[in-house]
């Protein structure tokens, strides 16, 4: 798939007035998440910042249904809603969305999220991943890159890499795998487009930069999300029914060999100001080995 031409729906689903911050990567996706999968999805949510999204009872921007539980229950939560879909016979009906934070998924939400994904669990598992505990004050979390300042790792910054999570979700053979970055809009709905016609398990990685917890200006939002991808710390690919692809923006950037250092990344935000160079050398070839494995199981 690259970077298709998709027309996108008009109507909203993510009205004004939410408590999210200004510049919120979280918030930018999700419109674009709720516009592929419209208005019969239930999502069901742990506390995170995508509950401030959703706002407080009994008021809410989101027209779409959903369900507010415990941090370790996310996919189990997802599993019952499924089996009650399927006791009242409208499994039809509905697309089930689970959607928690990267403390929520990498951390807290891994077992049920497991056990959820190797009954293949027909619903779709959704990490935003903001790199730490955000809602809470930006507390390192292990998805948190090496050399990242949090408030648990405030004067030391983070001396382990962050969890190879989406190593750990394809050794579960999901039906359909894809990552995404809230930076580009319609690769985040053409994979979500693609995902609500699949069965079974889907599980999606969103990248979404966070202006407060990353230190970066409001206004740069887009910026640092594309660099995030530029620089293949954050990569883009599916993985549909086994098949691996590169997409968008990696697509073309595999194709033309160009992709940038990642210090173009990393000197935007204050979250990095305190990395030695040797540990931005040491992601620098985290990054290139990663990406080198990409390209090895990409088309020519
Ligand atoms: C069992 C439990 N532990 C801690 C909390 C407090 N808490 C609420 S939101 C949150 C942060 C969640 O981080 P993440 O899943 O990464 O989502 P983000 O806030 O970054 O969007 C924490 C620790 C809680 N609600 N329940
Ligand atoms: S802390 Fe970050 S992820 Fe949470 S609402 Fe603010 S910008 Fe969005
Ligand atoms: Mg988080």
């Amino acid at each position: 798939m690259s970077a298709p031409f998709v027309e996108i729906p008009e109507k909203e689903f993510v009205l004004p007035g939410t408590r999210t911050c200004a510049g919120c990567g979280l918030t930018l996706a999700y419109r674009y998440i709720l516009k592929a999968l419209g208005p019969d999805t239930i999502v069901t949510l742990p506390a995170c910042c995508l509950t401030i999204l959703h706002g407080i009872y009994p008021k809410t921007p989101i027209a779409i249904n959903a369900v507010n539980n415990t941090f370790a229950s996310t996919a189990a939560s997802a599993a019952g809603l499924v089996a009650g879909l399927k006791a009242l016979g409208k499994d039809k009906d509905f697309t089930v969305m689970a959607m928690a934070g990267d403390g929520g998924t990498f951390d807290m939400g891994i077992q049920a999220l497991s056990g959820a994904a190797e009954r293949q669990t027909d619903f779709i598992y959704v990490c935003y991943d903001n790199e730490a505990y955000m809602n809470t004050g930006v507390q390192r979390s292990s998805a948190t890159p090496l050399g990242a300042l949090t408030t648990t790792t405030p004067f030391l910054p983070k001396q382990q890499p962050k969890k190879d999570f989406l190593t750990i979700m394809e050794a579960h053979s999901p039906s359909y795998m894809a990552t995404c970055c809230s930076a580009y809009p319609r690769d985040i709905y053409a994979k979500f487009r693609k995902a609500k016609e699949k069965k079974g398990t889907r599980f999606i990685h969103l990248a979404v930069p966070c202006p407060p917890g990353w230190g970066f200006p409001t206004s740069q939002t887009v910026r640092v999300g594309r660099l995030a991808v530029e620089t293949g710390m954050v990569v883009l690919f599916e993985i549909d029914e086994g098949e691996f692809k590169l997409t968008g923006k990696s697509l073309t950037m595999a194709r033309s060999g160009r992709k940038k250092p990642v210090v173009e990344y990393l000197k935007l935000q204050n979250r990095f100001a305190k990395m030695t160079d040797e540990q931005v050398e040491a992601l620098q070839r985290e990054v290139d080995s990663r990406w080198e494995k990409y390209l090895e199981r990409s088309e020519p």
